[in-house]
């Protein structure tokens, strides 16, 4: 599949209230193209919220349910069942999607008791959190997202702490879906709402945005800063189904060794969050220190797939 074989069909319409660049217009687009217009959509305040373009305009077409920041996996709990519901008594002709649209703040942070309520009672809704590693919609806060060392408006000279896994979370949770994706691998990305539109039950997938504002780079350099996220190792894609993780496009490369990871300094020196890594002096302390995390986790993943081929290798040979 190639970008030219996505559906014409617009569904977030242009004219919206995004900034330029901005990474959830560009995820929720490509999202509805593999989604369709039978979705129902539930958003939380975020960017998300000021993007559709204020009420009685709307950027969507799509159904939409404006909710309350906490409420992200309880709003779609209710949709899911009035869908439920109508599909019994003969509404719809065909089942539509149930949609849960959140940041990283209403879903890692806020909106995690909900969510997990929700996933263990195995909701029937596709969850999205666009993670832009903040609460951008109100001027960059930290948020349990925010990655190490990354500058926000409260944590000035870098945050102490490292992110919490929310995908693994979630796969922790036992849903029949989980998936990572990132805006710099679109066929992947929506491959993967394919995919997640076939299964029932709660399906989880977390999109990498990278936000100009709120990251401090220019406008158009969105997808090549969400590329060297997965090329310098510091985002893993994959999906996860019936117990089994598969890497996916860059990641699945460089794990094959059929790329080459670069230094994680590429990725953090390319944004101003991270300035204050590199001036007034270099803080090799904290650069080598993220590179290390980086680092023992591929020789985890290297090593897996090594030994998987091995294995391979030794059932391949004839019987003795
Ligand atoms: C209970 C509550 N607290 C605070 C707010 C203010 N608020 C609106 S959006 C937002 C940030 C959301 O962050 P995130 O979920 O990461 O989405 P993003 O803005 O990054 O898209 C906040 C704090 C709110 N709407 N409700
Ligand atoms: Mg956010």
């Amino acid at each position: 599949m190639r970008i030219k074989d996505l559906p014409d069909e617009e569904l977030l319409l242009p004219g919206n209230a995004a900034c330029q660049g901005c990474p959830s217009s560009i995820a929720l687009r490509l999202a509805l193209k593999a989604l369709g217009r039978n979705t129902l959509m539930t958003v939380v305040a975020s960017c998300t919220s000021v993007l559709q373009s204020p009420f009685p305009a709307s950027a969507l077409g799509v159904p939409l349910l404006n909710m309350a920041f906490a409420t992200a996996g309880a709003s779609g709990s209710g949709l899911a069942a009035a869908v439920e519901r109508l599909v019994r008594k003969g509404v719809y002709a065909e089942r539509p999607t149930v949609l849960v649209w959140a940041g990283d703040g209403g879903t890692y942070d806020i909106g995690i008791q909900a969510l997990s309520g929700a996933a263990e009672r195995n909701a029937d809704f596709i969850y999205v959190c666009y993670n832009n590693e903040a609460y951008s919609n109100t001027g960059t806060q930290r948020s349990g997202a925010t990655p190490y060392a990354a500058w926000t408006t409260n944590t000035v000279s870098g945050k102490r702490e490292w992110r919490k896994d929310m995908a693994q979370i979630m796969v922790a949770h036992g849903i029949p879906y989980v998936a990572t994706a990132s805006l710099a691998y679109p066929i992947d990305l929506y491959e993967k709402f394919l995919r997640a539109k076939e299964i029932r039950g709660t399906r989880y997938i977390e999109v990498l945005a990278p936000c100009p504002p709120g990251w401090k780079f220019p406008s158009g350099h969105t997808i090549k800063v969400a590329r060297l996220a997965v090329q310098t190792g510091m985002w893993l894609l994959y999906e996860h189904r019936e117990g089994t993780t598969s890497y996916t496009a860059g990641t699945q490369r460089l794990i094959q060794g059929k790329a080459r990871r670069l230094p994680v300094e590429e990725y953090l020196k390319v944004q101003g969050r991270f300035r204050h890594l590199f001036h007034p002096e270099r803080d090799e302390g904290r650069i080598a220190e993220i590179q290390r995390r980086v680092d023992r986790v591929f020789e985890t993943l290297e090593f897996t797939y090594r030994m998987r081929e091995h294995i391979m290798d030794i059932e391949m040979l004839p019987p003795r």
